[in-house]
């Protein structure tokens, strides 16, 4: 197809970017961190998102190429941030059934000469489910590689307690849906509560994504969630404004 045919001309050519949004810490808004987000822009077809285009070049075989070339540029710019911040990473789901994945990433970010120890990579709940041992086996790769496993859009896949029992995560991203509505939906607010209190006895840390309001923040805040993601700290933007918003931000 043209759009398969663009996005492979995109990747060979370099020009599929990665954006950087910002990863806080509630409690004072300072930023721990960063997550990395494709962004591809074609002469012709115009703005794609990676909803699309991802899912596209799994079904077609070339995730490998695209995520590798995103990961090369992603932590080059993270060797450029003026502090140690974690760069976070998304995995797609076929990249948990390739043996070849967590060495893949290893030499890439050996190449590039970024400690993996700063790199989280982020997972879904659907991802896991799909090829539970080999994505196993993966996770346990990246870790004992000093990598940390986030666990994204966290409350929106199936069977989402047991993976915490048998999988071993770092890190709970709580999904948007219920993030947006925490100050206006009661049932909204008891689940983020909910999530917030497992992860506190699991000893997971917890992120909450999606936070577009100063009322939202100040929620999370009371509710004891210690890290947050969204517009209302930092739309994602790309690596020279990263610079710039890290020079204004502490
Ligand atoms: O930025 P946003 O709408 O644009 O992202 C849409 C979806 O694409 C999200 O689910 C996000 O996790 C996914 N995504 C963005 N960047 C990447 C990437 O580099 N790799 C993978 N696998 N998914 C990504
Ligand atoms: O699936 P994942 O959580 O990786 O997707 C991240 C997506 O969420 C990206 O598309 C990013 O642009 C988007 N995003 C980040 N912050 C906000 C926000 O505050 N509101 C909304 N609506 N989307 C957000
Ligand atoms: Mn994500
Ligand atoms: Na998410």
């Amino acid at each position: 197809t043209q759009l398969e045919q663009a996005l492979r001309n995109a990747i060979m050519s370099d020009a599929v970017d990665v954006h950087f949004q910002p990863i806080v810490r509630i409690r004072d808004g300072s930023t721990v961190g960063f997550e990395a987000l494709a962004r591809w822009i074609d002469p012709d077809l115009g703005f794609v998102s990676p909803a699309v285009f991802v899912p596209l070049a799994e079904e077609r075989g070339f995730i490998d190429a695209l995520s590798e070339t995103l990961l090369r540029k992603a932590a080059e710019a993270a060797l450029s941030w003026p502090r140690e911040l974690f760069l976070s990473f998304n995995l797609s789901s076929a990249q948990l059934m390739d043996p070849g994945t967590a060495p893949t990433i290893l030499a890439t970010l050996s190449r590039v000469g970024l400690d993996p120890g700063r790199v989280e990579l982020e997972i879904t709940e659907t991802a896991v489910m799909t090829s539970a041992d080999t994505a196993e086996r993966i996770i346990c790769e990246l870790r004992n590689a000093g990598m940390r496993i986030s666990l994204d859009d966290f409350g929106t896949g199936q069977s989402s307690l047991g993976r915490l029992r048998d999988f071993t995560f770092d890190k709970v991203k709580i999904d948007r849906a219920f993030v947006s509505r925490i100050t206006t939906d009661r049932a909204s607010e008891h689940i983020v509560k909910a999530i917030i209190a497992m992860c506190d006895g699991l000893d997971l840390q917890v992120v909450a994504e999606g936070i577009e309001e100063k009322a939202d923040a100040e929620k999370l805040r009371a509710l004891g969630c210690s890290m947050g993601q969204g517009y209302f700290y930092g739309r994602p933007v790309d690596a020279a404004a990263t610079l710039d918003y890290l020079a204004h931000h502490y």
